[in-house]
């Protein structure tokens, strides 16, 4: 019998605060970590970059790769993005560590060729240990990009094809008014949320926000995963999320 996994995204928003750079936001996270533990069973971490990414990655414009007049200052920049969401990794894999998970970082920089279609995961998990990768620069091709911890919650979706997929954001889900804070989708569907999402949504991230994270949503939906999306700042909201409690929007086929 396979024991399948959850895997879950600790948003940027939630784990760093976006408005203040490299602010890490220890508490939440040892909170959501704890939940972890509370909560038992098997998980893929992914983390989301927030302000240890975002300002460096759109100050080089990394996310549309290099261009041949700025190309040694982009590489620059590359590096120092790099190097500073490893910085917020380590963070997360030390509170990780403080209460009890033995997590491994993974670096999408260093290993992306070798994370998927090598089992790489699933054996990692075998061992008992929990994975931990995040939005990160990559080499692709001849030039560089930014993978974003959406994006990666797909492919590992894709290859582990897991229990289920939890996206902690900063928002108590999705709303279909964005005029009303007050009302959001709780059991849905693609179609549903894709009216409401992809009507043109601006966001200051490189990554594209809500929509960046609903292009990639898609794909899992599609295959039959169940995609919840939570607000991480309410404390056991990822803890009841683990149970089945969905206190957000949960979207299904
Ligand atoms: O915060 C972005 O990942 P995200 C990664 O998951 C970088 O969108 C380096 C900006």
């Amino acid at each position: 019998m396979t024991v399948k996994t959850i895997i879950i995204k600790f948003g940027g928003s939630v784990i760093t605060h976006k408005a203040i750079p490299y602010h890490f936001n220890a508490e939440i996270t040892r909170n959501l970590c704890q939940d972890l533990v509370t909560a038992g069973g098997r998980f893929v971490l992914v983390h989301g970059a927030g302000s240890f990414g975002h300002p460096l990655a759109k100050k080089f414009h990394l996310d549309q790769g290099l261009s041949r007049e700025k190309k040694d200052e982009q590489v620059k920049g590359a590096a120092q993005t790099h190097q500073s969401v490893r910085d917020l990794n380590g963070k997360v894999i030390h509170t990780l560590l403080d209460v009890g998970i033995p997590a491994v970082s993974l670096s999408p920089f260093l290993f992306f060729n070798s994370l998927f279609g090598s089992n790489l995961f699933e054996r990692i998990l075998k061992f008992g240990f929990t994975p931990v990768t995040f939005g990160d620069v990559v080499l692709k091709d001849d030039n560089i990009t930014i993978y974003s911890g959406d994006f990666l919650m797909k492919k590992i979706a894709l290859e582990l094809n897991p229990e289920k997929a939890i996206f902690v954001t900063d928002v108590d889900g999705i709303f279909p008014d964005l005029q009303d804070m007050t009302t959001i989708l709780t059991d849905t569907t693609l179609k549903e949320v894709e009216k409401v999402v992809l009507r043109g949504s601006s966001h200051p991230d490189v990554t594209q926000g809500m929509a960046g994270k609903i292009r990639e949503i898609k794909d899992m939906v599609n295959k039959g995963i169940e995609v919840d999306i939570i607000n991480g700042q309410k404390p056991r909201c990822l803890l009841d999320a683990i149970r089945g409690h969905v206190a957000g929007t949960r979207i299904r086929g």
